[in-house]
């Protein structure tokens, strides 16, 4: 049972008066039969709309028939050359063939996808022919999400019009061996920046950013920063894709902010990866009732012009039926065999069907197409599509996989995964494509056929160029000039240098506080996107919203029930805070969409996404890959960070690791800062960095953790080390006594406890600890990892010293590091530490309890580092070997009662 085989009306059993059932249908039947099928749906829709006014509770009628949406009378005139347009899509298709194909030969092998892009090249090219407007156009352009796989097809596209040349198709997925030529798998816009603008590649992330594109563009549009209301988001996506979580999770959210601006293309091939999406079912019929229960404009494309007769014929809803009743495996195995099979599979299910196509020679019953292939019918859609107002739309087009490749290719089963042709095929696709290549040209060498240009001057190509010229520059493209803006003074960020007097609050209200005074400064104020899951209440930020409000295109049209209150909840078109409910996924979405909108709208906003720690990068870490390939710029906000600081929440909120996982998309630039002031330091450098316009790579996206224990913020010290701070360590205290000497490294919320443990170290045992505050582990690792290879590299040149080895160059002692996360975070600097160096952290699952006795659980109190420091003098001969076991039994390091590390309370 799928989707759409579900029968909203399927009451029959408990039918308590058969007889009079019978009649009423009869009535219909002789009504239809009279009158005929117009005029049978007519009463029916009649029917409907009084049976909701009757309030009988019918549901709604998910699907419509296995036909197009819209119907021949409705189309519009197609207003290009089509047989033009389909000569030079014949050479692109043939370059994107040969492009893969190429890149298959024997001691290259690096592959790529043929029939995806076969499949829907008439869907792209009526795009990009007459809809999709390149960014001169007076919109500012549209923003197109191409299908990843299908990327040959693009480059094929830039091949003819003279922006890619021969040796970039040659260097296909070569990207350093064929450099300068070298052109990426799939759209990476970090690998081809002036290309392309959207990472689609892995399934799922296409639709949500698209959707999120769209809003953004409304956000702009009604924020006054820019009118980009014309512009309009395409996504081309696979009817495979739509089986991701990620691809359907968002859709109602595009339907509520009414997001016309965006319009779907699935390509339904009916095949996926393995094969058939829905074999027994029918992909386009769930879609339809899927999308359209999300509230979209559904119009399916499901015939080519072939079947338009053969529909005005059917008087008796025979074809219709057949139609709908046969199921996508079927469908997918008639195009993989001839017309004789489809006369006697699916026209001969019933003898009035099998007479409808008596007429027809077995070639013409082959030659009856389906829509996705038929520029006319697929012209219809996007027009409608592109037309349509209030509400987002999809657009089912129907297709064959592998289509115009040969009986080899189409509809199989293995099509996705094939990448080369035989020689056979090879002539009979060049046959199909009408290419003037000689059968000699191919058998010369079969693994390097030709590519086709007929030259600038053909009328072809001039006609393609002039298209492109009318509709405002080529697609893809991805520019990056922007607005200029002013970044705020030093002072804006004073309010952390300060501290917090007497007044004990987290870091995450030392940052929400920053946070407030950003938003209000004003050369960047209306710039800062914050965008918030349903957290803000947990971190302070409700504060926010009398002032800045929650951006919703449709105000606020209830009466608030907070409405006299200070912190009202408050929407507004204006809004300035995007609020995307409990959705991490579309949070990030909404992020990648905020952070890009210096590209792809030319204006600069700074996203600010704060969200549970442990709901970042384990839940969305693809999507923040994503963002790193689009080159995304913003700030990360990881609160409730560390696996014993939140520790009330439990096993599931404690979060040791994010800090490793962040460490791991190279473009995050992570750091766990200990105190407000240097928070101010770090954001203020990340503003300066994505946005100032010098930084020689500003496309990193800053993560912060942000904890919730609260303490007493101290002052910025005097001669602060904001070098050290923003590379990853900086002095923070010095011993007050002489002793054995020992150096104690810290981030985060352990940084509070490392002092503790400094003044026990002295008091109790007479040992003279200083302590440094680690506020990037990750960046230090990479400094000194640059180092290594530089190194590496240069034997002969002076070697490289890492920074955190100079800094701590002159350090007496053993080091010893805490965290509040696993251990790994700290150990990431360990081949550069000048020294013995032990590490606390915490490894396992949390677990709810107080913050003292979980920290004592996981040895990460201050008495656990007090305990490992003295080890550690131990091992090096420099403290009396009985000592440590003293100090266990005195602390009663064992008993996690016994532990004073941290303030009560560790809810969210
Ligand atoms: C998240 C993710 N999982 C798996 C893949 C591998 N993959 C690439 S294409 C493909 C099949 C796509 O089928 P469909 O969406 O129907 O596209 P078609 O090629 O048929 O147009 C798969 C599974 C991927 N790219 N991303
Ligand atoms: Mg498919």
């Amino acid at each position: 049972m799928t989707v759409n085989d579900q029968d909203p009306y399927s009451v029959t059993n408990t039918d308590k008066d058969p007889e009079e059932t019978a009649e009423w249908n009869e009535s219909l039947d002789s009504l239809v039969a009279a009158q005929g099928h117009e005029r049978g749906r007519e009463i029916m829709l009649s029917l409907l709309k009084r049976s909701k006014d009757l309030h009988l509770g019918v549901p709604m009628v998910p699907t419509t028939d296995y036909i197009n949406t819209i119907a021949k009378e409705d189309e519009p005139d197609f207003p290009g050359n089509e047989e033009l347009e389909r000569r030079y899509r014949a050479w692109i298709r043939w370059n994107a063939a040969i492009t893969v194909h190429r890149a298959q030969r024997p001691g290259i092998g690096v592959g790529g996808h043929i029939a995806t892009y076969a499949s829907s090249a008439a869907l792209y090219e009526v795009g990009h022919n007459h809809f999709f407007r390149g960014a001169d156009h007076e919109s500012g352009g549209d923003q197109i999400f191409y299908q990843g796989h299908a990327s040959p097809g693009m480059y094929a596209r830039a091949f003819l019009e003279g922006r890619m040349s021969e040796d970039q198709l040659k260097g296909f997925r070569q990207e350093k061996s064929q450099a300068p030529n070298g052109i990426s798998s799939y759209p990476h816009p970090r690998l081809m920046p002036e290309f392309w603008q959207f990472p689609t590649v892995s399934m799922g992330l296409g639709p949500i950013n698209a959707i999120y594109q769209a809003q953004n563009n409304k956000y702009l549009t009604n924020r006054g920063i820019r009118d980009v209301s014309e512009k309009q988001v395409w996504a081309f996506l696979g009817d495979g894709e739509m089986d991701e979580v990620e691809s359907r999770g968002a859709l109602q959210w595009a339907t509520n902010e009414k997001l016309d601006n965006l319009n779907f293309v699935i390509n339904c091939n009916l095949q996926r990866l393995d094969g058939p999406v829905r074999g027994n079912g029918k992909i386009i019929q769930e879609l339809e009732s899927f999308f359209r229960g999300a509230g979209w404009n559904v119009i399916k494309v499901i015939w080519g012009r072939e079947w338009d007769d053969l529909l005005a014929n059917d008087h008796e809803g025979a074809l219709r039926d057949l139609m709908n009743r046969t199921p996508d495996g079927d469908y997918q195995t008639y195009k993989a065999e001839s017309g004789a099979y489809v006369r006697e599979n699916f026209f001969g299910r019933d003898p009035r069907t099998l007479k409808m196509v008596e007429h027809l020679s077995d070639d013409q019953v082959w030659n009856l197409k389906r829509g996705g292939h038929d520029y006319r019918k697929v012209y219809a859609a996007f027009k409608a599509a592109s037309e349509h107002k209030g509400q987002p739309t999809v657009i089912l087009a129907k297709t064959v996989k592998g289509y115009g490749l040969g009986p080899s290719f189409e509809g199989r089963n293995a099509t996705h995964q094939m990448k080369k042709l035989t020689l056979d095929n090879l002539k009979k696709f060049r046959d199909e494509m009408h290419i003037p290549i000689t059968d000699a040209a191919l058998e010369a060498d079969p693994y390097q056929p030709p590519f086709y240009h007929p030259g600038e001057d053909d009328e072809a190509i001039q006609y393609m160029q002039e298209r492109r010229r009318e509709l405002g520059g080529y697609v893809p493209e991805r520019r990056t000039k922007h607005t200029h803006i002013d970044l705020p003074e030093a002072k804006t960020y004073d309010i952390v240098k300060k501290g917090s007097g007497k007044q004990e609050i987290a870091t995450t209200m030392a940052f929400a506080r920053l946070l407030k005074d950003l938003l209000r400064d004003k050369s960047i104020g209306n710039r800062i996107v914050p965008i918030i899951p349903d957290e803000a209440r947990t971190f302070g930020m409700d504060a926010y919203f009398p002032t800045a409000k929650i951006y919703n295109p449709a105000g606020q049209q209830y009466t608030s029930v907070d409405r006299e209150q200070l912190l009202a909840y408050k929407e507004s078109p204006q809004g300035q805070i995007v609020h995307v409910g409990i959705n991490e996924a579309g949070a990030f979405a909404a992020f990648t969409a905020v952070g890009t909108s210096y590209a792809t709208n030319g204006e600069p906003l700074i996203p600010v996404y704060v969200f549970y720690s442990m709901f970042g990068f384990q839940r969305t870490g693809d999507a923040m890959w994503a963002a790193g390939d689009q080159m995304a710029r913003g700030f990360i906000m990881g609160a409730t960070a560390g696996r014993t600081t939140l520790t009330g929440e439990g096993l599931q909120h404690a979060d040791g690791h994010s800090l490793l996982l962040a460490s791991t998309n190279p473009a995050v630039v992570s750091y766990d800062a200990a105190y407000g002031y240097e928070l101010g330091h770090i954001v203020r450098a990340g503003i300066e960095r994505m946005y100032g316009g010098k930084h020689e790579d500003p496309n990193v996206m800053y993560y912060l953790t942000l904890y919730n224990e609260p303490l007493v913020q101290p002052a910025e010290p005097e001669n602060f080390d904001v070098e050290g701070a923003l590379k990853g360590i900086y002095h923070l205290s010095a011993p007050t006594i002489t002793g054995p000497k020992a150096q104690l490294l810290a981030s985060g919320v352990a940084v509070p406890w490392t002092l503790e443990a400094q003044r026990l170290l002295a008091s109790d045992w007479g040992v003279a600890a200083d302590v440094w505050s680690v506020t990037s582990w990750t960046e230090l690792r990479r400094d000194g990892l640059a180092a290594e290879e530089y190194n590496f590299l240069n034997p002969n040149e002076e070697a490289r010293v890492p920074y955190v080895t100079a800094k701590l160059a002159d350090a007496k002692g053993p080091f010893v590091a805490l965290t509040d996360f696993m251990h790994a975070v700290p150990d990431q600097i360990r081949a550069f530490v000048p020294g013995d160096f032990a590490t606390l952290g915490a490894d396992d699952f949390g677990f709810s309890d107080t913050r003292a006795a979980a920290r004592r659980f996981f040895k990460i109190d201050s008495h656990s580092l007090v305990v490992r420091t003295l080890e550690s003098l131990v091992k090096r001969g420099e403290m009396d070997p009985a000592v440590p076991a003293q100090a266990i039994e005195k602390y009663s390091l064992h008993d996690v009662n016994e532990g004073t590390t941290g303030s009560a309370g560790g809810e969210s």
